[in-house]
């Protein structure tokens, strides 16, 4: 097995089992980024092994709140697959996860395969419909702490995602208010134009990264824009939802 699958297998096992591990760059301080991209593709593919299903993507980074709240300042993707997904309205259970947040994100489906460097009206003449969406994250490292290429490695920290109702793509979504209630308390309060001054910037960037990589956005897949809020930590009994200005809203709540 070659270094890197070997780093793929350990992030996709403690993934899988919902265990923790310390940072691969304890003890490899020099991981690259782009290995840790090879590592991403390596753990991705062992899931799609045990039958899971590519269906997205996500941006990470992609506001300053999300920085500062990780300490790492620049922009990541991961992938998304079938399994992560919960339903609108749906139940999150804690035990298949280590210590998962909730932050609010902006979806885009795409109608077309987008790829490459493409001006904002391109990316959005490629989109179907946007939606207001909600992120699970859940890092494997200990803490909730990690490096870039640690958290690259894992996936950007990918671990379920909620999507509301599509709304047609002509809203404009470049500055809506957000409300992240847990308990009908607001517990993160922003706006879309936190996510890079207006998440179809993100989407660009979306298609320029992916690309890299050898790959497209494809047609019928999501996107996810970025945190536009800090996330916050999910704990049993919450009821979440998230009301974004013109879009609607979107929830689920949280057992053990
Ligand atoms: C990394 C993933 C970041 C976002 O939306 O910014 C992310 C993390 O915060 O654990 O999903
Ligand atoms: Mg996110």
């Amino acid at each position: 097995m070659s270094g890197l699958a070997a780093l793929a297998e350990t992030v996709d096992t403690a993934a899988h089992t919902a265990t923790e591990i310390p940072q691969l760059t304890d003890t490899l301080p020099d991981l690259t980024v782009d290995d840790a991209y090879g590592v991403q593709a390596l753990s991705l593919a062992r899931r799609y092994a045990r039958g899971e299903r590519r269906v997205g993507m996500k941006m990470g980074l992609t506001s300053r709140a999300k920085m500062a709240q990780v300490g790492v300042d620049e922009m990541i993707w991961g992938r998304l697959t079938d399994a992560m997904r919960v339903e609108e309205g749906g139940t999150l259970s804690l035990a298949r996860y280590v210590h998962p947040r909730v932050e609010p994100e902006v979806a885009f489906l795409m109608a077309r395969p987008l790829a490459g460097e493409v001006s904002p009206a391109e990316a959005m003449d490629a989109v179907e419909a946007v939606a207001p969406a909600l992120e699970i994250i859940d890092s494997r490292y200990a803490n909730f702490k990690f490096a870039l290429a640690d958290v690259v490695a894992d996936n950007a920290s990918s671990s379920g995602f909620v999507v509301g109702g599509w709304v047609p793509k002509t809203v404009d979504v470049s500055n809506l208010g957000i409300v992240l209630e847990v308990d009908g308390r607001p517990v993160q309060v922003g706006s879309t134009a936190a996510i890079l001054g207006n998440p179809v910037r993100s989407l660009v960037a979306a298609a320029r990264l992916v690309a890299r990589w050898g790959e497209r956005l494809e047609a019928g897949s999501i996107v996810l824009a970025g945190g536009a809020t800090a996330a916050h930590a999910l704990k049993a009994g919450m009821a979440v939802r998230c009301q974004m200005q013109t879009l609607g809203s979107v929830g689920f709540s949280v057992v053990a």
